[in-house]
């Protein structure tokens, strides 16, 4: 006999969304329990441990905003946090505000599948327990399951495989021949911090990307008094911009400035550090022009020409495509590669053809020895989380079969057909700085409760709240439309879907914004839920 407990709501995932999604709940006076597969809190934190794992927002913004007190009492030393500190703050918080009676460990989502009559959704997981509850939320990250590269022979490497999100707390890289394959956001990270430990390691690049540095250092005791008392106009202006990274987009055109302008405010952005303020905080036109695009992309490659003294490597380095994916900022990456013992391996001339019990094969024939191939291949990101599981909604249509042509959301949390249910940064969520859209998007979740809670009350039936159709299909537009006028849109990267073989191409984020985001929401209040049906 299954074990069967009836709840108000279930939450999935115990990250900095699923966190704050327990501490609303409570707020609302529901009974609810939070679900992870995980051994602990942290989601994104818990899992990539990899060595220089690290979040590229300024550390006063990568928290929650709901706590002034801890705030200004949380101490962190640099203007970035690394990933233990990151885990850290996250298992304080949950002990602060006393969450880990809500918690469920090792328990991962099997199935959900919503019952119209009596408005609940039935929940199964791994370890055989059944939820019945109303509100069924999601929490599942926005990058959580890993890509690996189909590559002949993976199964036959006699070292140690591993993925950077899977990372073995053991695996020690010191002395090692390391083999690095991917150059996103993770492979950079790894790059310059293991370059200086190991053996030698080789990097296989398939793209290069632009990386500016990230400006780390230690915050001076002024500053940490200056966020504190400035924490009002601080998150004001956070949820008043568009990347919410703490700096005011620019609206100057790299087009109208002259080229001794151009340079210094490029020079002036490299020495400061951070993609995103690299990429949006000195002209505002750099991902809608290609010709603005060329000259940030230029003064990029020009820097790799300065930094990396053996000529071949800078030339693998060196990416000639638009400066428009997710911008990627790393502590001294370029220098890395003027080190004896780390290589590149070109992958656009030199494919990898296989993988053997020794190392890489490469299409010139040569085999590279390696004790150690890790992949920092990426993510089925966003849809990729929900796709793989049995979420059934109205009429026993699943999530996958709703995104089986395209994607679609509203707001990256509702979608039509599925009542009580709510994604945090689902598809199609604004693109910026995850804790403020985290914190943005839970506040609506919590008023749709709230006005479904009080239109039960008030009719004395159950009862559900789902976007409409029309509304959800409206936001999607909207996304394709800000995307259109993208960089972005031309370049090839998972924000669309293009890393997956056979992924639908398809706008996953909604490029308006944070504040653009918040003022649809504050219109939607204001309007009574016109985009909802409480029913
Ligand atoms: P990304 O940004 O998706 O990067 C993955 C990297 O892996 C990228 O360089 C890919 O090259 C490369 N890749 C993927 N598959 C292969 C194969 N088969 N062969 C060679 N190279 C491959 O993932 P990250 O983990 O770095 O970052 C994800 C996000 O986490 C990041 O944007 C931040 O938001 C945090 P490609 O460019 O496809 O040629």
């Amino acid at each position: 006999m299954l074990e069967t407990t009836s709840l108000d709501a279930l939450v999935v995932g115990a990250g900095f969304s699923g966190i704050y999604a327990c501490f609303t709940l409570r707020k609302l006076g529901l009974e609810f329990l939070c679900i992870d597969s995980a051994g602990d809190v942290g989601g994104t934190w818990y899992h990539n441990t990899y060595p220089g794992a690290m979040s590229d927002t300024h550390s006063h913004l990568y928290r929650y905003s709901w706590d002034e007190e801890d705030f200004k009492a949380y101490p962190w030393t640099h203007n970035y946090l690394l990933q233990p500190e990151i885990l850290h703050y996250l298992r304080h918080v949950v002990k602060r505000h006393e969450l880990e009676r809500y918690l469920s460990f090792r328990t991962e989502l099997v199935s959900a599948v919503f019952n119209e009559q009596s408005c609940t959704w039935k929940v199964t997981v791994n370890t055989g327990r059944v939820f019945i509850v109303r509100y069924l939320i999601t929490a599942m990250g926005l990058l959580s399951k890993p890509v690996y590269p189909d590559i002949p022979g993976l199964c036959d490497f006699r070292g140690t495989l591993v993925h950077s999100s899977k990372w073995d707390k053991d695996l020690d890289l010191t002395g090692k021949r390391v083999a690095l394959i991917g150059s996103g956001s993770t492979g950079v990270q790894i790059t310059t911090s293991v370059a200086s430990q190991v053996d030698s390691l080789t990097c296989f690049i398939r793209h290069p990307q632009y990386v500016v540095p990230t400006g780390r250092r230690e915050v001076t005791p002024e500053e940490r008094e200056m966020y504190n008392k400035n924490f009002d106009a601080i998150w004001a202006q956070v949820r008043g911009s568009a990347t919410a990274f703490g700096f005011e987009e620019s609206k100057r055109s790299c087009l109208s400035a002259t080229p001794q302008e151009r340079e210094e405010v490029f020079e002036h952005l490299w020495n400061s550090g951070n993609g995103f303020y690299f990429m949006m905080g000195g002209f505002g036109d750099i991902t809608t022009s290609a010709e603005a695009n060329e000259v940030a992309a230029s003064f990029v490659r020009r820097k790799i020409g300065q930094i990396v003294t053996d000529e071949r490597k800078a030339k693998v380095l060196t990416p000639h495509d638009y400066y428009a994916r997710r911008p990627l900022c790393a502590n001294a990456y370029y220098e890395q590669f003027n080190r004896d013992t780390v290589q590149v391996v070109d992958l656009k001339t030199n494919p990898i053809t296989s993988i053997t019990g020794e190392g890489i094969i490469t299409e010139d024939r040569v085999e590279h020895r390696f004790d150690v191939i890790i992949f920092a291949t990426g993510f089925d990101a966003l849809d990729g989380n929900y796709t793989g599981l049995h979420i059934a909604g109205r009429d026993g249509q699943t999530i996958k079969e709703h995104w089986s042509r395209t994607i679609t959301s509203f707001g990256g949390v509702a979608l039509n057909k599925f009542p009580n249910f709510f994604m945090i940064l689902g598809p199609q969520s604004p693109f910026c700085n995850n804790p403020p859209a985290i914190e943005a998007q839970v506040e609506l979740i919590r008023t749709l409760i709230q006005e479904n809670e009080k239109t039960m009350r008030e009719s004395d039936k159950q009862g559900s709240v789902e976007v409409t159709a029309e509304a959800e299909l409206s936001y999607a537009a909207d996304c394709e439309d800000a995307a259109a006028g993208s960089l972005f849109k031309k370049t090839s990267s998972w924000i669309f879907g293009a890393n997956v073989p056979g992924k639908v191409y398809a706008t996953r984020f909604y490029f308006e914004g944070l504040y653009s985001f918040r003022e649809r929401v504050r219109k939607l209040i204001e309007n009574s839920y016109q985009d909802f049906v409480f029913s």
